[in-house]
């Protein structure tokens, strides 16, 4: 019997599979398109860890077992090869990023291969070639020539640590989300996708998505629509100026005692001529130093200063003071609220502070208890508006302020324009150059690539402007449109550009005319199951439908979506349980389980870990009974090989029975891997080599005479396993004597007839000693039980002649005659 050698039979079928070119997608192929993507991998210098793996053998899976099904796969990888680490990796150890990038994905594809990945190789990508990102320029320029990409000069997040701006989405709590270093504004003139501009569409095509749902809430909420009205107040002793606010409850105008404007409100008052006073100048000048998420913290103490302004209530008439306060932000809505302490918590708090009136102008129900009633009711105090109630009584109070010209409805988005200059080296260059006279000219397409070129030092200056901004030589260029002195951008794009559209290349990778071919793409896309983090929920998940809508509305393809169906897969945490990280030194390399337990183990295990979108924790022990399940396997298999000897008859019980474990098998295992029910698939498949190893069964089916039934059997129990755990599969498929490759064997289909568990063995007994068994129907009654068991041969001599005192029948096992 050959033993079971991991070691030695992976790298034999990964060589052979590369060879064969057997995972290569063939454009022209028979079967239903099926698209399967990993998230863009960013190829780190730490290499693959376990948790990669578990996300790569998700999708590795489901596209082998789509393939076995008939449909033809396009299953591709890349490299999101741009980014910090590895160009603050190249300032501190002097090697180049081009160098360590080559270096980082020579070991990420090892690794990968390792694992047994059915990529199909010839479509690998790379985003820092200059043949990829030669397109992510063009695509930039089309975004340009839209109006959709464009500078503008604003305060900015900027990160002092790694010298560059950072985008809405970068910073968490205050913090680079990279570094972790606390980020503070700087006036810079950055570009901008104009996301907003999509931001109605991004939110109602949310809805016919295939995305885990709590995803699909970020999305929602990250776009954050609110319908409500803008209101403008006259302000007194300003030379008839007003402000207008911006309020999702136009029914509480009547609460509104006070106004409040944000400081950077304030400031663009204060440079159109306000005679402010220095308490005002001193307040807003230290809260423009607050981040966003400081100012906006439930339970802050509520700061401000009243302005000295007075604003006219625009229907009562009335006076109300203007304050300035930081919990109002300049970059939402108009940067101007109304204050309705009685119904909203964060203007209680404040009137409370600062001694503002407080009036109730929304019923609250007999049993609510709290002290600001913030739900919707019938309104009282609001003059000929009391009695109604909620979008009626806003409604008509629009209608009021519109007739009047003191306001109208108005929708607004939290979601900004996405920042995407970065004043970095290892990125795409942007493709524009500035002219004193033409001002920002695309670079034009024949000129395309924009080459990033090769440095010596990649410290960025710190003032605001890239490494290159310091090659003199690059930087001076002609203007593409007058021909005069013009000089180049010198910022290069966020990594997320690259990441927006890289699916759509894989769909015709080496194209040297166009980013894609549109029939090529038309063929392939949209992705059907994409698989990744959930940390990119807001980030490149919103940026890629971005794109795709963009280009959609550009004519270049034909859909506005590009992923159906979208898989989160969970965590793998460490065996402590903590996150695997290098500085707590519990960080598992797959190469290591590769070593000792083989990769058809690793790829099982991370399988059989857990639900496969829920977070874990590494087990060597569940490692090991998942390996010995597949050592098991192998022995089984190599008993029913040998067994080929003789064909026979195989026994009638035996047979039926283990054919009606085999579809049952087959189905459940189908239907797992539909669902992505993937511990349990596993799970089944333990059952059914349990089954086919009990010493009983065993025995019958290593028969000579049964051998056509344990071909038969051994061969779907491959076939089953083969997605996941293909090596293994593989080998044993060719010692049945098989030349093709059981990867691209027919998926086995089960027969509905025989999942049913219609027959069952019934045993005979005469005064307790077995004398027969039989095959009967679930169904049949205890009487027909007992007529057959009476007939049997080999029952009917022990009863001629005797007594039956009595008759036991146990319904589907047993009928035991007491005779005397
Ligand atoms: C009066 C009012 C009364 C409000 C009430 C709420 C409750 P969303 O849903 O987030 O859009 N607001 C408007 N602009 C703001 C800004 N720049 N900074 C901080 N707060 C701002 O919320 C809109 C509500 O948030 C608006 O409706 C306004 O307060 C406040 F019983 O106006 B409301």
């Amino acid at each position: 019997m050959k033993p079971y050698k991991p070691r030695e039979i992976e790298p034999k079928w990964q060589q052979i599979w590369a060879e064969t070119g057997l995972y290569r997608t063939d454009d022209s192929a028979p079967g239903e398109k099926k698209y399967f993507l990993d998230m863009f991998p960013y190829p780190s210098g730490d290499g693959l860890h376990v948790g990669h793996v578990r996300n790569f053998t998700i999708t590795d899976i489901v596209a082998r077992f789509s393939r076995m099904q008939g449909n033809n796969i396009l299953h591709p990888i890349g490299w999101d090869a741009f980014g910090l680490p590895t160009e603050n990796y190249a300032i501190k150890t002097g090697v180049s990023p081009q160098v360590a990038t080559k270096a980082n994905t020579d070991n990420f594809r090892t690794q990968m291969k390792k694992v047994g990945l059915a990529y199909d190789w010839d479509r690998e990508i790379n985003s820092s070639s200059p043949e990829y990102y030669k397109w992510t320029q063009l695509l930039f320029t089309i975004l340009f020539e839209r109006g959709l990409a464009y500078q503008k000069e604003s305060e900015q997040w900027w990160c002092d640590a790694d010298k560059t701006v950072l985008a809405n989405e970068q910073v968490e709590s205050g913090k680079c989300w990279r570094c972790g270093n606390p980020v503070s504004k700087k006036s810079l003139k950055q570009w901008f996708f104009g996301i907003t501009n999509y931001a109605d569409r991004l939110l109602a095509d949310i809805d016919g998505l295939d995305w885990p749902e709590g995803i699909k809430a970020m999305q929602r909420n990250w776009i954050g629509k609110s319908v409500g009205a803008e209101i403008t107040f006259k302000l007194t002793d300003m030379n008839d100026k007003s402000v207008t606010v911006y309020t999702t409850r136009p029914d509480t105008l009547f609460g509104a005692t006070f106004l409040v404007i944000a400081p950077e409100t304030a400031k663009s008052w204060m440079e159109a001529g306000w005679d402010y006073s220095s308490e005002v100048s001193d307040y807003v000048t230290a809260s423009m130093r607050r981040s966003e998420i400081e100012r906006q913290e439930v339970g802050k103490t509520k700061t401000g200063v009243n302005s000295g302004i007075r604003a006219i209530h625009p229907i009562s008439g009335d006076e109300v003071p203007v304050w300035v306060a930081d919990y109002v932000l300049g970059g939402y809505g108009t940067g101007a609220i109304m204050a309705v302490p009685a119904h909203d918590e964060r203007d209680f708090a404040f009137a409370k502070a600062f001694c503002l009136p407080i009036v109730e102008v929304v019923e609250k129900p007999a049993d609510f208890d709290g002290e600001v009633f913030t739900g919707k009711n019938t309104l009282i105090n609001s003059g000929e508006f009391d009695g109604q109630m909620g979008s009626d009584a806003m409604q008509s109070i629009i209608e009021r302020l519109y007739v009047e010209k003191k306001g109208h409805s108005s929708t607004k988005y939290k979601l900004r324009d996405w920042l995407i200059s970065r004043q970095r080296y290892w990125g795409t260059p942007i493709p524009i150059i500035h002219c004193p006279k033409d001002g920002a000219v695309a670079v034009p397409n024949d000129q395309l690539p924009v080459i990033l070129p090769e440095l010596e030092d990649y410290l960025p200056t710190g003032d605001g402007k890239s490494p290159l901004a310091k090659i003199n030589e690059w930087v001076k260029v002609d203007c593409p449109r007058c021909g005069g002195p013009a000089k180049r951008e010198t910022d290069t794009m966020d990594t997320f550009a690259c990441s927006s559209w890289y699916f759509l290349r894989f769909a015709d990778p080496h194209n040297t005319k166009a980013a894609f071919d549109l029939d090529k793409v038309m063929q392939w896309l949209p992705v059907d199951t994409y698989v990744g983090g959930a940390e990119h929920a807001v980030l490149h998940l919103l940026y890629a439908r971005f794109w795709t809508k963009v280009l959609y509305d550009a004519k270049f393809i034909d859909f506005e979506e590009p992923f159906i169906s979208l898989r989160n897969q969970g965590m793998v945490n460490a065996v402590d349980g903590r996150k695997m990280s290098k500085s707590y030194g519990n960080v598992i390399n797959p190469n290591t389980i590769i070593e000792s337990h083989g990769a058809d183990s690793l790829r099982l295990y991370e399988m059989f870990m857990a639900p496969y979108n829920e977070q874990t924790s590494w087990s060597d022990e569940r490692l090991g009974g998942v390996s010995r399940f597949l050592y098991r396997t192998w022995t089984l298999a190599q008993n029913l090989i040998e067994n080929d000897k003789q064909l026979g008859e195989p026994d009638g019980i035996l047979g039926t029975e283990i054919e009606r474990l085999t579809h049952q098998t087959i189905k459940k295992v189908t239907d797992d891997l539909g669902e992505m029910r993937f511990n349990t698939m596993v799970s089944t498949l333990m059952q059914f080599m349990n089954a086919l190893t009990t010493p009983a069964t065993l025995e019958k089916i290593t028969k000579p005479e049964n051998s056509d039934l344990a071909q038969r059997t051994i061969r779907e129990l491959i076939i089953l396993l083969a997605p996941s755990a293909p090596h293994m599969t593989e080998e044993l498929w060719q010692q049945l004597g098989e030349t093709e490759s059981v990867h691209i064997q027919p998926w086995p289909k089960y027969d509905p007839e025989k999942v049913k568990e219609h027959l069952v063995t019934i045993v005979v007994q005469v005064n307790g000693k077995l004398r027969d068994e039989f095959v009967a129907d679930v169904a049949t009654s205890n009487d027909d039980l007992e007529a057959e068991a009476k007939v049997r041969e080999k029952v009917a001599v022990f009863l001629e002649g005797k007594q039956i005192v009595k008759v036991v029948v146990v319904p589907r096992k047993l009928v035991n005659f007491v005779v005397k």
